[in-house]
């Protein structure tokens, strides 16, 4: 491995800024209800300068930050650690199955297809304790759901994310399992780390200047499929994991908290099962 290539705030940035740029967005908003949206928003933000007396070098210091956000590619990321999961909670009310969380900025569609008992795709000397993920997506009655997908994807044991740090292979620690026709998979893959948001980006500073800590707990991510069935974005998470109760996204939720033991052959292993809405 070469150590050429460091991981950096803008190299992360932009590499997510760029992969939302593929997407395509659209979401059918009425002129109404975007005045009604906009008038909220600017009035929530009048209150709180006129709250705290914001004063003009505030104001600069805000101008200029919120370039800096930009031109670092990091709005992908500061949404999603400071915003999505009210998004979240709105987009799962109704839902009765298993709880969402947020996808973030680092999901890449169309990772690798897997059959339901597989090894993620890691390097050679992939770093990292082994873990055995296994489970089965099933309907609000229990049944097993035969063509389910799970993608998974989760950073390595220094906490990067392949496609978004230029050292790991495109590709690495991502995958689209198929799972089988009782909706069961079996994933080996390995313990992911903690995840710390960039400190050399607008981001970081951010979160240093307000004298909060930039860190997530160790998290799998996991967007599950089936057909006629409502899809699922969530993570999950390790009991006891550091971060756990004060994860800077504000994306843990009681009920998708692991707790792998290691099975008669030493290697960690843990069962999730996957409960998904009708579409
Ligand atoms: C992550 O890995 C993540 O999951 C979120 C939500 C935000 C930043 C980095
Ligand atoms: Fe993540």
């Amino acid at each position: 491995m070469t150590t050429s290539e460091s991981p950096t705030a803008v190299g992360s940035g932009t590499a997510a800024t760029d992969k939302f740029l593929q997407e395509r967005v659209s979401a059918d908003t009425p002129p109404e209800r975007v005045s009604a949206i906009a008038k909220d928003v600017l009035e929530a933000l009048a209150g709180v300068i006129d709250k705290h007396g914001i004063t003009y070098p505030e104001y600069r210091v805000l101008k200029q930050w919120l370039i800096d956000i930009g031109q670092f590619g990091e709005w992908p990321l500061w949404l999603d650690v400071f915003l999505e999961h009210n998004v979240e909670e709105v987009a799962y009310r109704g839902q009765h199955g298993t709880k969402g969380s947020i996808e973030g900025p680092y999901y890449v569609a169309d990772a690798k297809t897997l059959p339901s008992k597989c090894e993620l795709p890691m390097r050679d000397n992939e770093v990292g304790s082994k873990l055995v993920f296994e489970g089965q997506v099933r309907d609000l009655d229990g049944k097993g759901l035969g063509g389910a997908t799970v993608e998974l994807w989760h950073a390595d044991d220094e906490g990067y994310y392949s496609h978004f740090a230029p050292h790991i292979p495109d590709g690495n620690l991502r995958g689209t399992i198929v799972a089988d026709d009782e909706g069961r998979f079996e994933i080996t893959t390995i313990q992911p780390a903690p995840y710390q948001i960039p400190t050399d980006g607008p981001t970081g500073w951010f979160i240093e200047k307000a004298g909060w800590h930039p860190w997530r707990p160790a998290h799998l991510h996991l967007m599950v499929k089936a057909p006629g069935k409502r899809t699922i974005t969530t993570q999950l998470y390790f009991k006891d994991g550091e971060w756990i109760e004060n994860d800077v996204a504000t994306a843990t939720k009681p009920e998708l908290i692991l707790d792998p033991k290691p099975g008669a052959d030493g290697i960690n292993r843990v069962t999730y099962d996957f409960v998904l809405d009708p579409a």
